[in-house]
């Protein structure tokens, strides 16, 4: 190409390039455009290339208009990332103007522990303080201290009431945590204040109230000269503490081949207030704190003289008790892995408890 079409074509390639690059609002797009126009293999700098290609006598002015040309675009480049660096710097200012430090940042969901593990704490915090040590047993279980240890030989009728999982090894998933009450003796001997939360285990039709997995807090106290007196005494305190105040509860006479005397304490329903709901299975009524004086066979079982010492024992049924502490109606909202129990919602907490429901403690 002559001289003149050089400088046209140079002229058209300035107000292209202009054009182009008016609309970049992103320096990376700028530095891609600006390479393919005055980088090595860009137009001008292909057009540089061709330099020795002109007669001699017209190579230092080719070099001349093609270095002037590269200046120029050189600074429309310069210019163009000046005015996009601006750009951002300033957007990013009117960014930070409407950040205000001193708002509260957001509050992530906590959730809390569950449910039962909380109730579970109060209990272990009010026989702690009662003087009563806490104690742990297998989940696991030998035949001898789940049944027969308990007062409950083979071919028992007590034991079709407790159905439960069996291993291949003869052994077999807890039902209660009164195992842990010869356990306890062996381990210990009288006198003995102790308690024992853990996991029991029971082949059961699953319904609001029944799990096949939940928790029990077993209590045992012995020691000379203990009676139903004490032992009621400590029912009364335990769900006061729990509860905050007097709950409506009832004593009526429970078989239980390891207690004579042997009790069943129920408390009136809190998620219905005692009208009857799925729950309490429209009686008003929940089993929750089965009891009674520990039987002189179980005794001996732990090697403790029955004429020497008596005692009182319970099975407190943790897993309901948070339900009525935290008025979650059904059971299954706290085994099933539903996190609305951990992180307590409206829809999960019942009736509200009103003082004037609180009758006669049992
Ligand atoms: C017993 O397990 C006796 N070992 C309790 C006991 C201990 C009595 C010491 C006397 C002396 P029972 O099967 O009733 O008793 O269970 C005790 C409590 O555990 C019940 O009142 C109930 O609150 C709870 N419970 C029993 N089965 C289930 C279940 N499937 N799901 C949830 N809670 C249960």
């Amino acid at each position: 190409m002559d001289i003149d079409q050089l400088q046209q074509t140079l002229a058209d390639l300035e107000a292209e390039t202009t054009a182009k690059i008016a609309g970049i609002t992103a320096i990376d797009e700028l530095r891609h455009v600006e390479s393919q126009t005055t980088g090595k293999s860009g137009t001008l700098g292909q057009m540089l290339g061709t330099i020795k290609d002109y007669p001699a006598d017209q190579r230092g002015q080719v070099g001349k208009i093609l270095n002037q040309a590269k200046g120029k675009l050189t600074g429309i480049f310069k210019q163009a990332g000046d005015r996009i660096r601006q750009a951002e710097t300033s957007a990013e200012a009117s960014k930070a103007s409407t950040f205000d430090p001193t708002l509260p940042g957001v509050r992530p969901p906590l959730g809390t522990a569950h449910p039962v593990t909380l109730v579970q704490w109060q209990v272990e915090d009010v026989f702690q303080r009662l003087g009563f040590m806490i104690e742990t047993g297998p989940e696991m279980e030998t035949e001898y201290y789940n049944f027969e240890a308990l007062n409950i030989p083979a071919l028992h009728p007590a034991r079709d009431m407790q159905d439960t999982f069996w291993m291949t090894n003869n052994m077999l998933l807890r039902t209660h945590t009164s195992p842990v009450q010869v356990r306890a003796m062996e381990r210990h001997g009288p006198p003995l204040r102790v308690i024992a939360p853990g996991r029991c285990f029971r082949y059961e039709t699953i319904d609001a109230s029944h799990e096949n997995t939940f928790h029990q807090v077993e209590g045992l106290m012995i020691d000379k000269n203990i009676s139903i007196a004490n032992l009621i005494a400590m029912m009364r305190l335990l769900l006061r503490e729990v509860f905050g105040r007097d709950v409506k509860a009832r004593l009526r006479p429970g078989y239980f081949p390891f207690v004579e005397p042997g009790f069943e304490l129920d408390m009136s329903c809190l998620i219905c207030d005692g009208k009857g709901c799925p729950t309490c299975k429209h009686t008003g009524w929940i089993e929750i704190l089965p009891c009674g004086m520990v039987h002189p066979n179980v005794l001996r079982y732990g090697k403790i003289d029955p004429h020497e010492y008596t005692g009182f024992a319970f099975g407190l049924g943790l897993t309901r008790l948070a339900m009525m502490k935290y008025g979650i109606g059904d059971i299954r909202v706290l085994t099933g892995g539903d996190l609305r129990a951990i992180v307590p919602t409206p829809r999960l907490t019942g009736p509200t408890i009103k003082p004037e429901s609180a009758g006669a403690a049992c």
